[in-house]
C-alpha cells in the first residue's frame, strides 16, 4: 500500500521515531517531564501522545496554495501533545504547556459553541492554545461529515512540549495543529482507519482556522514525512513521493533572528500574496480569452490558467507560461481600480466570501501581479529541476553544485519578485555563501525566520562555527542571543520522520 494511504502509526516505544543514543535518550527524558508535569498540573496520567515534526522546505515556496508541488523534509524537532479525557464532568479544555512563558488557556468543550462563534478562533486576540483550537474545530467538523460518532464532547486536559522554535519558517504552527489533531482523534479512538493523505488534508483545513490561508505544505510533510528522505509533494490530490538526497551534502538551518508573526501580519504578507496570485491568475484568464464572469467564479490559483497561458506560448515557439505573463500583465503596480476595469466587477465582490481577503483588501495599496506570477511559474520549475537533478547522472560533486544553484535562484526569486524576504535573512543569506555553502535560501513564509543553505559535509562543523563568528558573533554581544542557546539557532539537519501516536 502507498505511505500516504496508511493510518499514522501507533508506538508503544520511541525508538521508531527517536532512534538509538542521545536522541533515544534525551527523548525519554522529554517524555519522563512530560509525564510528571501533567501530573502535577491535572493530578493523573495523559491517556495518549501524539507527535508531529517541523519542516525545512529544500525548494518550492509560497507556490502549494497555488497548487504547485514542493520539495520540503521533516525534521527532528516537533510538537509532542499529552492529552486525556476529563472523568469529572466539567466540559472545559485545559490548554497547558511545558514552557511556562505560555499561560494556560482554557476554551468550553462544547462544539457548536464554535459555530457560535464564541469560542471561533479569535484572531484579534490571538493565543498560542488557538493552535489547538484549530484541530479541535476541525476534527469537529470532519466528523460530522463522515458520520462518525465521537460521542459527547467531554473535557480535555492537554500537555504540550514543543522543540520547533516559533516564527522561524520551520512550521512549529503545523506541528502544533498536526500534533494536536492527532491527538483529538487518538484520544477519542477515531484514528484507525483514517490515512495520512486524509490527516494531511484535514490538518491543513484546520489551520485555516487561524486565519492564514495555507497551502498544505507543512500539514502534508508533518504527517507523511519518512526518516532519511525529503519528500516532494503533490497536491489535489495530496501524494508524496521520496527523494534521496545525494551524499556529501548537508543542510544547515539557520535562524535570522527576526520573529516572523504569520497569523498577526496575515494581512500585509501571507494572505496578501495569496490575494495578488488569485488576481494575478484572473487577469491572465480574461486576457486569454474567458468571460469575467467565469473567470471570477472558476478561476482561484495560477496552477487554473497555466494551460492557457502554455497554449500561448505555444503560438509563440515556447511551453513557458512566463511567455504569457510577460506579455499580459504590467511590471508596474496595479491598483484596485485597474484590476476592476479588467475584472468587471469590484473586488470586495470577487472576495465577498473570504472575510480574510477583504482584509487583505483593506490592507493594501496596490498589487505586483507580474512579479508573484513570475516568481509562481519560474519557482514551480525549479522544483521539477531539483527532483530531475536528484534523478540524473550526474556526478555527487555536480549534482550538489546544480542544487545549490537552484537554491540560490530560489532565494532570489523570493526576494526580489516575492519580496518575502528582510534584511537579517538577506544578511545570513550572504554569510552562508561567503563561507562556502553551495546554495542558501530562505525557508518558508519568510519575513524573518530560518534560512536553509546546502553545505559540503566535510566542511559542515567549520561552516557552523564561521557561522557563529560572522552572524551571530555581534547578536550574543549586544544581548539579543545567549551563547549557551546557538544550538537552537543554527544547526545541521537530516530528514527525520513523520507523525505518530504513542500509548504506552
Ligand atoms: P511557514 O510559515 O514556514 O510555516 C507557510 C505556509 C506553507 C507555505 C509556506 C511558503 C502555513 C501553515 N504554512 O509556511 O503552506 O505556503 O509558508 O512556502 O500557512
Amino acid at each position: 500500500m502507498a505511505h500516504e494511504e496508511l493510518p499514522v502509526p501507533v508506538l508503544s516505544s520511541l525508538e521508531p521515531v527517536y532512534g538509538e543514543g542521545s536522541a533515544f535518550e534525551e527523548a525519554e527524558l522529554r517524555f519522563q517531564a512530560l509525564k510528571s508535569k501533567f501530573s502535577e498540573l491535572f493530578g493523573c496520567q495523559p491517556d495518549v501522545f501524539a507527535r508531529a515534526p517541523g519542516r525545512v522546505n529544500l525548494i518550492g515556496e509560497h507556490i502549494d496554495y497555488e497548487g504547485y508541488s514542493v520539495l520540503p523534509m521533516a525534521i527532528r524537532q516537533d510538537m509532542i501533545v499529552a492529552i486525556r479525557k476529563r472523568t469529572d464532568g466539567e466540559k472545559v479544555l485545559r490548554i497547558a504547556n511545558v514552557n511556562e512563558k505560555y499561560e494556560m488557556c482554557t476554551y468550553p468543550a462544547d462544539p457548536s459553541q464554535a459555530c457560535l462563534c464564541a469560542f471561533d478562533v479569535d484572531l484579534k486576540n490571538h493565543k498560542w492554545g488557538h493552535y489547538f483550537i484549530c484541530g479541535y474545530k476541525g476534527f469537529y467538523e470532519y466528523v460530522k461529515l463522515k458520520g462518525i460518532d465521537a460521542g459527547e464532547p467531554v473535557g480535555l486536559d492537554v500537555l504540550v512540549d514543543g522543540t520547533v522554535p516559533t516564527g522561524s519558517g520551520l512550521s512549529s504552527s503545523a506541528a502544533f495543529v498536526c500534533s494536536s489533531t492527532i491527538a483529538i482523534m487518538a484520544v477519542f479512538n477515531v484514528n484507525t482507519g483514517i490515512s495520512k493523505k486524509e490527516i494531511a488534508q484535514l490538518t491543513c483545513e484546520c489551520e485555516r482556522h487561524i486565519g492564514t490561508q495555507s497551502g498544505g505544505m507543512d500539514q502534508a510533510i508533518s504527517v507523511m514525512a519518512k526518516s532519511g528522505f525529503a519528500e516532494l509533494i503533490d497536491f489535489n490530490p495530496i501524494r508524496a513521493s521520496d527523494v534521496q538526497l545525494p551524499p556529501g551534502g548537508t543542510f544547515v538551518i539557520a535562524h535570522s533572528l527576526a520573529e516572523s508573526q504569520k497569523a498577526v501580519t496575515a494581512a500585509t504578507n501571507y494572505n496578501n500574496r495569496v490575494v495578488e496570485c488569485r488576481l494575478a491568475a484572473i487577469v491572465l484568464g480574461i486576457k486569454l480569452g474567458m468571460e469575467p464572469k467565469e473567470v471570477v467564479s472558476k478561476v482561484k490559483t495560477l496552477s487554473d490558467v497555466e494551460g492557457l497561458c502554455v497554449s500561448f506560448a505555444g503560438n509563440h515557439g515556447s511551453s513557458d507560461p512566463l511567455v504569457a505573463v510577460k506579455e499580459f500583465l504590467n511590471e508596474a503596480p496595479y491598483t484596485a481600480e485597474e484590476i476592476e476595469k479588467i475584472t468587471e466587477e469590484d473586488l470586495s465582490s470577487v472576495f465577498r466570501d473570504s472575510p480574510t481577503s477583504l482584509d487583505v483588501l483593506r490592507a493594501a495599496k496596490h498589487f505586483k501581479l507580474f512579479q508573484r506570477a513570475y516568481h509562481v511559474y519560474s519557482e514551480a520549475k525549479r522544483v521539477h529541476a531539483f527532483r530531475e537533478t536528484v534523478l540524473s547522472e550526474l556526478s555527487d560533486e555536480d549534482m550538489l553544485k546544480r542544487l545549490g544553484d537552484l537554491m540560490n535562484d530560489s532565494h532570489h526569486s523570493c526576494s526580489v519578485l516575492y519580496e518575502c524576504s528582510c534584511p537579517e535573512l538577506e544578511e545570513l543569506v550572504k554569510v552562508c555563501r561567503d563561507n562556502g555553502a553551495l546554495g542558501a535560501r530562505l525557508t518558508g513564509a519568510g519575513w524573518g525566520g530560518c534560512a536553509v543553505a546546502l553545505v559540503k559535509e566535510k566542511i559542515v562543523p567549520q561552516f557552523i562555527l564561521d557561522l557563529k563568528e560572522s552572524f551571530y558573533r555581534s547578536r550574543i554581544d549586544k544581548g539579543i542571543i545567549n551563547t549557551n542557546d546557538l544550538g537552537l539557532y543554527v544547526f545541521a539537519s537530516k530528514p527525520s520522520s513523520g507523525a505518530a501516536i504513542f500509548k504506552f
